[in-house]
């Protein structure tokens, strides 16, 4: 389809031929594979008016920006991923959290007064542990491309959208009888943000162009030919920065006065933006080269390409990964705007439920392309997009459920290539984090707590309600083994994802203590994510602690580490395992029976067994899952948007398609912004990652070496298809179903290997071929799965007879 789409593009010549393609050519086009999705779009019919619930993000991993479209004047507040305060030379000193002298017979008062008394208040620990933050920063707002326009009449037809499949913002409108088209977006092949202003009549643009640059940095603004450029330093760390707007415009001459670029009577302009800071990833000193040949050779290499090159270097690289997935739950077409589809959500029109439902979920995925690619930072809080130079939370990067959250989709909606920067960035917390290790709890390897930013942070901050969150380093390692099992790449294993696991199993080797109530091997002090008492050995924190040296022990296996995984397997045999039914028939949060059935906390810590673990499996443990979902039943499916995220992923995981679409429906109708950001509040958009792994959860999951097909399907996506999501095994999935039952399967293999099967269609009348030549593939049944034999390369049809 995409090369029938590409050759009529070609044969278009102006930009409104192109819109006219794109706003008229909404019928579902039958994709190859038989998927048929809608236009995907975010649509507003007017300028935003507000930056959080109506801006429309693009970016390319470590540039972002919000588009709000405004006609007179046009803001494009921008943002670079690198651009904190805080930090090596920061005003206010800065020490990685980490006090210079040892905190060890601190910590191990307190573990004394736990072993005697089962329990401390926060406050109390926090007194002896926690550490006054100094210089720790704030993620910045870098500035904004302000874009000036003329006063006209009145405007008509005005409409404002983000186009998913094409990651372009257009907005269009008609003034003075002139159709006006502009075209933003984010292209990470060249590293710049890219805008064309153009109408359907010559020589009617008419612009300026300026840079509004936040004052907490020196300013140096210079006009160099057709390029405005704003360099300075961050007067709080000395960051350097700089970042340049490059205006081409068509018959037209590009003038300045001041700092401002001015174009009259173009037919049309192109803006190109760029961005970057001196910032490296390199601990101790976190700094780089000057950004200005980086910002200049950005530009200089884009100002020479044509905005049609431009833009399609950017949707081929942006393509390549979004297309690889396709939803269809049945959603229709139709005009309303996204505020409008929200507003009609679930009030009886199932067809648009389903539209804004599917968009949600590939919005998701947009919004990771768009926030994280190799050679920047991870996703924060906000992803990229942030306004302020004070956010909430920072913007920082929170290790207690958030970053974490931020990469769930990454595997299984298919998108390997967000990663990078999520695995480069841990990897540069180990050295800072072996310090931490080191002087505050006196033990190897490395780890961190609560958050960290983007200096290195791996100490504690004082904050009693969270602070103490040591498994944080343990959790992150298992994005490394599920990168494994999910590609079965062994390089990755044995030169990156072994070290660093390893790693954050020696620290749990030297601070696990034995409890002296019962001889196992547990965390003290212990404390569940913002919730509770700190006491001994918390479910959450042994449960990390079992996923760790499980993986840690199977690696160690597989590539011949005998002792560790000697070492590693002796310890687990005697583990407390952190799961434990209580007395109203809970999954109990503490080792002591003390949940209460009341407490709606939006952490549900003690379900992370379920998910992101699976160490409580819902084919095998069936009282362990019927505590589960007596505890999840007791939260209730409110909460904070991420927790709401979570909760989708949990009903999955408990195998109750409904109850995760009844969260997703809680979530899109609370906790979910006009522009389809989630809502903490406010914007934090691992509630967005989050729903979207959920929905790939609820429609595959491979946990466990059983590959399950639609395991959570719910009543309400009776019909549907979904192409190209990714299993554990390296195997890709496209699935097509009918009266709530599957129909179809294809298995792309990407290693030789057995797979384990598991749907209802197994116990009935079913076949299975090798697509390529219709040749039966024998297949061991067991009730509802089966279990054959795959090789690379090859492709797998199970249908119903
Ligand atoms: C965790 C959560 C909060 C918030 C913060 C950024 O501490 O408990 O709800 O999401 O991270």
């Amino acid at each position: 389809m995409w090369d029938r789409c590409l050759t009529a593009l070609r044969s278009l010549k102006t930009p409104w031929q192109l819109l006219c393609l794109v706003l008229l050519g909404g019928q579902p086009l039958a994709m190859a594979t038989g998927v048929s999705t809608p236009a995907l779009k975010i649509t507003f019919n007017k300028p935003a008016s507000d930056w959080e619930r109506e801006g429309l993000p693009i970016g390319n991993g470590a540039l972002g920006s919000v588009i709000m479209g405004g006609v007179e004047t046009d803001r494009l507040q921008f943002n670079e991923k690198s651009l904190w305060t805080g930090g090596p030379g920061s005003i206010q000193g800065y020490d990685f959290g980490i006090a210079p002298e040892s905190q060890a017979e601190k910590l191990a008062a307190v573990r004394h007064t736990l072993n005697e008394k089962g329990e401390m208040v926060p406050d109390a620990v926090a007194k002896e542990l926690g550490r006054k933050t100094r210089g720790y920063g704030d993620y910045q707002n870098f500035g904004e491309l302000v874009l000036g326009f003329p006063t006209g009449g009145a405007v008509q037809d005005y409409r404002r959208e983000l186009d998913l499949k094409n990651a372009v913002v257009r907005v269009t409108y008609t003034q003075d009888g002139i159709h006006y088209l502009r075209e933003y977006f984010a292209s990470f092949p060249d590293g710049v943000i890219g805008v064309r202003i153009s109408a359907d009549q010559p020589k009617k643009i008419h612009l300026t162009a300026a840079l509004h640059i936040p004052d907490n940095r020196s300013l140096d603004l210079r006009i160099d030919g057709s390029r405005l450029i704003a360099r300075g330093a961050l007067k709080d760390n000395g960051l350097k920065y700089e970042a340049a707007v490059q205006l081409i415009a068509s018959s037209a001459q590009v003038t300045r006065d001041a700092a401002i670029l001015r174009v009259s009577d173009a037919d049309s302009v192109v803006i190109l933006l760029s961005a970057a800071t001196d910032y490296a990833q390199r601990y101790p000193v976190y700094r780089g080269d000057d950004p200005h040949l980086l910002v200049k050779n950005r530009l200089d290499r884009a100002g020479k390409k044509s905005w049609q090159s431009l833009l399609q270097s950017h949707q081929t690289d942006y393509q390549t990964l979004f297309n690889r997935v396709e939803l269809d739950i049945g959603q229709a077409e139709n005009r309303l705007t996204t505020p409008e589809l929200l507003a009609a959500y679930r009030k009886g029109k199932v067809e648009l439920d389903r539209t804004l439902e599917a968009t949600y979920f590939q919005f998701g995925r947009y919004l990771i392309i768009s926030s994280s690619r190799k050679g920047s930072l991870p996703a924060n809080l906000q992803g990229v997009w942030n306004p302020s130079n004070t956010p909430p939370w920072n913007d920082d990067y929170h290790v207690n459920i958030n970053l974490q959250m931020n990469y769930w989709l990454a595997e299984t909606t298919n998108l390997q290539e967000t990663l990078p920067p999520l695995f480069d960035f841990v990897d540069s917390l180990v050295v800072p984090g072996q310090v931490a290790a080191q002087k505050i709890v006196g033990a190897k390897g490395w780890t961190l707590f609560l958050n960290t930013n983007v200096w290195g942070f791996t100490g504690v901050i004082d904050w009693p309600t969270a602070f103490w969150q040591p498994e944080a380093g343990a959790w992150l390692a298992q994005h490394y083994y599920e990168h494994y099992l999910f590609t079965g790449d062994p390089k990755f294993l044995r030169e990156r994802a072994y070290p660093l696991m390893k790693g954050a199993a020696q620290f749990w080797l030297d601070v696990l203590v034995k409890d002296p109530r019962d001889g196992k091997w547990v965390v003290s002090p212990s404390f569940s994510p913002e919730h509770g008492p700190f006491v001994v050995g918390a479910a959450m924190s042994q449960q990390i602690v079992f996923d760790l040296l499980r993986n840690v022990s199977e690696a160690a296996r597989l590539l011949g580490d005998k002792n560790f995984a000697r070492q590693t397997t002796e310890v687990l045999a005697n583990l407390d395992t952190g799961l434990r039914i209580g007395k109203w028939g809970q999954l109990q949060e503490w080792k002591q029976d003390m949940d209460d059935p009341e407490n709606q906390h939006r952490h549900v810590s003690q379900l992370f067994a379920l998910h992101p673990g699976h160490q409580i499996d819902a084919t095998q443990a069936p009282a362990l899952l019927q505590a589960a979902r007596t505890s999840l039943n007791a939260r209730g499916d409110g909460g904070t948007g991420w927790s709401q995220a979570w909760k989708i992923n949990l009903w999955a995981r408990l195998l109750d398609g409904d109850r995760a679409r009844n969260v997703l429906s809680e979530q899109l109708t609370q906790s979910t912004l006009p522009n389809l950001w989630d809502n903490h509040p406010p914007f934090q958009i691992d509630g967005n990652f989050g729903a979207t792994a959920g929905i790939a959860e609820m429609l595959l999951q491979s946990q466990n070496n059983q590959l399950q097909l639609l395991p959570a399907l719910p009543n309400a996506w009776p019909q549907g298809a979904v192409r190209g999501l990714r299993a554990r095994g390296n195997l890709v999935v496209d699935l097509r179903w009918k009266n709530n039952a599957l129909q179809e399967a294809v298995l792309t293999a990407g290693q030789d290997g057995t797979v384990t099967v598991k749907n209802s269609l197994l116990a009935t009348s079913f076949r299975l071929v090798e697509k390529a030549n219709g040749k039966k593939v024998s297949l061991k049944c067991e009730g509802d799965s089966g279990t054959f034999t795959v090789r690379a390369g090859k492709v797998y049809l199970l249908t119903r007879d």
